[in-house]
């Protein structure tokens, strides 16, 4: 049996650098902090990280309104620094993927001003329009169309210098790049180039459903009104309320996405050494989902795009045939032969034990490192961080601060996903020195840290070690799948490989307890030897289950 490449069977980890560990004490997470570090990832198993934006930005976005495509942001370290990063990451034989945001800059980028005073390279580089006409008060302008923003309100600007509105699917300061324009997909080579050229191991493409948008020539010259929902009730007119047919998922966009694919392989192709790679990022149905890998005229995409199948379908609510089928829906909508991955959460989201249940931690690992092709790893998820509280005061999140108000914010917000990592139980949680950190260390750090992880004897983090270490099976990386409920609230996932050891994950995700007959489970012989349990369980590794009844608590895998 030949080892696959790198890419698909490895355990990827993401990196929110402002919170990962700070090294200059200003409260910042930065890349000597991380480079300090590195060893953790060895440590847990991991073989590829990939970072949230570290370029140039006015952290509007913290990140994903990049200003310089081609340098490093200041408050994380110097090109200098990254290029240590790089090495030291190669030398331990870890990946690095870097977040590359297509679909917009900041607007205090040099495209955007050049392309604001109409410099001739740059002036179709984003989506401007034309006000309309308000038939009802000549002197009043309206935006192009009634689009909304991610973020809240409108996604047209209007801008004094040009006269014209552009187009803004995230916040003001972001402004969506014309992928009708050549000159702007000939930018991202350029670009992607620089930083292959750097040794980057690949990318992590942000926000591909938002790529391209309804072209005005096929829609009697203007840009069309997305229907208003039916299930609002609204007023005429009333942003927020729409449903975005024009904006997101438009099929143009999968042939950029194509384009990027080829270029890689051919850089690939041109430069050898390991397989660089895309994986992309982009919350659809499963259909649209999908075409990211290709399409069945044989054109190839993204290496994968993102599963967020955990994260938008399942909850503490699930059951276990809910569970069987998200997982089994993704297998079976695959391409064949495509790479399937799993994630759990990410810096967008509220984290994994918090969504779902605290007792479930140590069984969604297990799920994720048992299931074939690529497990996902959010920073935090390796000891099972929570979310951190923040309060209205601390909160930084574009999102919640222009959606919310101090009663709401709390629904919007994504900065409780993004508090400070946990390395152990001294001030700031060993994340920084400063009095005060970008946003607060989230207050069960004490008790829930890595350095407390790795003295304890059963906990999150061991289980993690034992779980990456055991998908060097053979089995795990090649073998066959079979997945099923038991119950309404246990399923199996069986994991087998002709001769080789077979593996049995068995999971109770309710919150009480339920007995499963072993005699139902395929591949299972008794007795059968636990390689690792849940922390809260009544059996470890190394205990021998002879019995067919088997009893397992809330959340216990
Ligand atoms: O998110 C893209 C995305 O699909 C958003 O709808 C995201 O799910 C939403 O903001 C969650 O509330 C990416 C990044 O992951 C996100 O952090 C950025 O804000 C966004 O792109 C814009 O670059």
């Amino acid at each position: 049996i030949i080892a696959l490449d790198w890419w698909k069977t490895c355990v990827l980890y993401q990196i929110y650098p402002r919170s990962f560990k700070d090294s200059d004490g200003d409260g910042i997470g930065d890349l000597k902090g991380i480079i300090s570090e590195l060893e953790h990832f060895v440590d847990a198993g991991v073989d590829a990280i990939w970072m949230s934006p570290i370029f140039t930005s006015p952290m509007v976005d913290f990140g994903y309104d990049i200003s310089d495509f081609f340098d490093i942001h200041y408050e994380y370290g110097t090109m200098e620094d990254f290029e240590e990063l790089l090495e030291k990451a190669h030398s331990l034989g870890l990946k690095v993927l870097l977040d590359f945001v297509p679909n917009h800059a900041s607007n205090e980028s040099e495209y955007y001003i050049k392309s604001e005073a109409r410099d001739p390279f740059y002036e179709d580089f984003f989506v401007w329009a034309d006000a309309l006409p308000d038939p009802n008060n000549a002197s009043n302008r309206l935006p192009p169309s009634n689009w909304v923003s991610q973020f809240g309100g409108s996604a047209w600007e209007w801008n004094e210098a040009r006269q014209q509105y552009y187009l803004h699917q995230f916040a003001i300061q972001q402004v969506d790049f014309n992928f009708r324009n050549p000159a702007v997909q000939e930018k991202m080579f350029e670009i992607m180039r620089f930083w292959l050229d750097k040794g980057a191991d690949g990318f992590r493409l942000d926000a591909l459903p938002y790529l391209i948008e309804a072209n005005p020539a096929d829609h009697e010259g203007r840009y069309p009104d997305d229907p208003l929902s039916g299930l609002i009730q609204f007023e005429p007119h009333q942003l927020g309320y729409t449903i975005p047919i024009y904006t997101k998922d438009l099929i143009e966009l999968y042939d950029i996405v194509y384009e990027w694919r080829e270029f890689i392989d051919q850089y690939n192709e041109e430069h050898g050494g390991d397989t660089r790679v895309i994986f992309s990022e982009g919350y659809a149905n499963v259909t649209m989902t999908m075409l990211y890998y290709g399409n069945e005229d044989g054109a190839i995409g993204a290496h994968f795009p993102f599963n967020f199948d955990f994260i938008t379908d399942l909850n503490s609510e699930s059951n276990a045939r809910d569970f069987v089928y998200i997982i089994l829906r993704w297998l079976t909508y695959m391409p064949y032969g495509g790479i399937p991955n799993w994630v759990f959460g990410n810096h967008d989201n509220n984290r994994m034990p918090t969504r779902f249940r605290k007792d479930m931690v140590d069984g969604l690992n297990a799920i994720n490192m048992l299931l074939p092709g690529v497990a996902v790893t959010y920073q935090g998820e390796e000891i099972g961080m929570r979310d951190g509280y923040v309060s209205w005061e601390d909160t930084v999140d574009i999102e919640a601060c222009n959606r919310g108000d101090p009663d709401t914010y709390h629904l919007y917000s994504r900065d409780p996903a993004r508090t400070p990592y946990h390395w152990n139980n001294s001030t700031n949680a060993g994340f920084s020195t400063a009095n005060r950190t970008w946003l607060p260390v989230a207050e069960d750090y004490p008790e829930l840290n890595l350095a407390k992880q790795k003295e304890d004897r059963i906990s999150h983090f061991k289980n993690y070690q034992a779980l990456t270490a055991l998908r060097k099976e053979k089995t795990l990386s090649h073998g066959e799948y079979d997945i099923r409920p038991l119950s309404d609230w246990t399923f199996y996932l069986v994991r087998s490989l002709r001769t080789y050891d077979t593996f049995v994950l068995l999971f109770n995700v309710g919150d009480r307890e339920n007995t499963v007959d072993l005699n139902r489970v395929p591949h299972l012989t008794l007795p059968a030897t636990i390689y690792v349990a849940s922390i809260h369980s009544t059996r470890e590794g190394g205990h021998v289950i002879s019995n067919s009844q088997l009893t397992l608590s809330a959340g216990e895998a």
